[in-house]
Parts: structure tokens; C-alpha cells; sequence
């Protein structure tokens, strides 16, 4: 029975909790993912479910930034194996980054099977798998702190999606340039990553693509000024003023 129209955004978000959980008993996503995922559906409502002004800025400035990025890298973890796999090997084609795989909660089965995802979504060279090129971030205790020598170790910018609060710091600490997608505006991520989108990765991503490819024949100096324009606290500001403006105007409907 369809209680909601599928065009609604509560049925789109349903559609990505259900991703997800099939993502975690096809063995690509940790218990925690699920967690992680309900964190980011309760920011999404307060949010509205949709992209923002806010959100739509930071992916201007995330384009231009990667447009201009010497070596970049997409890290994946296991929420975005299972959320849009085919999105991040689409956006690595569009702006020419490196993939590497890369786990909080590490685990072999669950590396082996998100690149086979990955793989089977168009992705050609996978890193983070090969102890032979792996290497150590200083100032990350979890398993995020192996990151792959020809990969995240050597980048200019790091693409970070649902990421936790050590490895931005530590990435922004090695001279990183980071890029996140995180519905929480409040979280030490997006409060210590060059540049946050917060909206839901599975909407943004896709303007993002769109956006690379339309800046992709700006000049340089245009994809500079776009970058300096841009003010990640104030976008930040901006984005929890969303949530209270969301909020009050639902409080008025109650
Ligand atoms: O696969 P692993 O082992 O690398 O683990 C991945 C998770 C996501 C479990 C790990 O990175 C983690 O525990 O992350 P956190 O600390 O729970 O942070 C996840 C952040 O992403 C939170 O601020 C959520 O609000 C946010 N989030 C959740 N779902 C989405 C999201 N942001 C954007 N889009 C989403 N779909």
C-alpha cells in the first residue's frame, strides 16, 4: 500500500533508508552506518529535505575546488557504497579523482565488498586495499589513520563524505583541502572541512556532477574568485538558521 506519493520527499528519504539497510545485509555498510544514517534523516527533516541556498553555494565552491584540485580523492566508506556508488565513480570520471576506500570500522569483508560495488558501478582503480602502498596519517587513532600512499596521502583535496570529526582535522593538519557532505551543520566534520555541503549526499551529489560539468569550461581566475567568495562558517550560519526557520514555521502549523 503507497501511503505517500512517490514524488514526496519523506517517500525519496524512504527509498534511501531502504538502500541502506539492503547496503548493510549485502555487507557494505556497518551497524553503525544504520546509526549514522538515522542521525542524518532527523537532520534532513529539520532541514526540509531539500537542497538549500546554502547547500547549493557550497556545492559552487566544492566544484570550482575541484576543478582546480591537482590530485584529488573521493574516500568511500560504507554508507556511500550503499547510498550512490554509481554517482561517485560518475563524479571521479567528470573531475579525474582517484577512489579510495576507507573505513572507520575497519573490516576486510566489507573493504572486498564495496569495491566489488564500486567495480560493478564502472570503477576502474580502486585504492585502500594494498597493505604494500599503505601508509599512516599522523593524529588519527581509528583505522581511518591507513590511507593509501598514492592516494589520500599524496592529494590536494579529499572528497570526505559522512565522515567523522578526527580524520578532517588530521587531513586539514597535513595541508588537505576537505570536502564533506554532512546534514549535521554542527558536527566537528563539517565545522573543520574547507568547504560542507550539508544536504543529503544522495541529492547533492548529483548537482554536484552537474555542476563540475558545467564549470568545467571556466577559466581559472573565475574558479578562483568562486572559491574565495565563499565562506564556510557563514554558509554554516546559514544553514542552522534553515533548521530554525523550518522549525518555527512547523511550530506555527502544530
Ligand atoms: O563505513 P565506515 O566503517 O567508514 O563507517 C561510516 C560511518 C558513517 C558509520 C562513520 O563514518 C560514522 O560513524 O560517521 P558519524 O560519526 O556517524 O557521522 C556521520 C555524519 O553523516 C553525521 O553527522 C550524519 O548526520 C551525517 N549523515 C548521515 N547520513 C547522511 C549524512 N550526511 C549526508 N547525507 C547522508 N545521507
Amino acid at each position: 500500500m503507497q501511503l505517500i506519493p512517490k514524488s514526496h520527499p519523506r517517500a525519496k528519504s524512504l527509498l534511501v533508508r531502504e538502500k541502506l539497510v539492503k547496503g548493510f545485509d549485502n555487507g557494505l555498510v556497518a551497524k553503525e552506518g544504520l546509526l549514522a544514517q538515522g542521525r542524518g534523516e532527523a537532520f534532513d527533516y529539520l532541514l526540509g529535505e531539500k537542497t538549500g541556498k546554502a547547500a547549493a553555494r557550497a556545492i559552487k565552491a566544492a566544484a570550482a575546488q575541484l576543478l582546480l584540485a591537482e590530485m584529488p580523492v573521493i574516500s568511500v566508506n560504507g554508507n556511500i557504497a550503499a547510498l550512490c556508488p554509481k554517482q561517485v565513480v560518475r563524479l571521479s570520471k567528470q573531475i579525474k579523482a582517484k577512489i579510495e576506500v576507507n573505513l572507520f570500522y575497519t573490516n576486510a569483508n566489507r573493504k572486498r565488498a564495496i569495491i566489488r560495488t564500486l567495480k560493478k558501478n564502472g570503477a576502474t582503480e580502486i585504492l585502500g586495499s594494498k597493505s604494500d602502498s599503505s601508509t599512516k596519517l599522523s593524529g588519527i587513532d581509528s583505522a581511518r589513520r591507513i590511507v593509501d600512499k598514492n592516494g589520500i596521502f599524496v592529494a590536494d583535496i579529499v572528497v570526505v563524505p559522512l565522515e567523522d570529526g578526527d580524520r578532517t582535522m588530521a587531513l586539514r593538519k597535513a595541508g588537505k583541502t576537505v570536502i564533506t557532505f554532512d546534514l549535521n551543520p554542527l558536527s566537528r566534520t563539517s565545522q573543520t572541512a574547507s568547504i560542507t555541503i550539508v544536504d543529503n549526499v544522495t541529492r547533492a551529489i548529483d548537482l554536484l556532477i552537474v555542476e563540475c560539468k558545467k564549470m568545467s569550461k571556466s577559466n581559472k581566475k573565475d574558479l578562483h574568485r568562486i572559491i574565495a567568495d565563499f565562506d564556510n562558517k557563514k554558509n554554516l550560519r546559514e544553514s542552522v538558521n534553515q533548521i530554525k526557520n523550518n522549525l518555527t514555521r512547523r511550530a506555527r502549523v502544530a
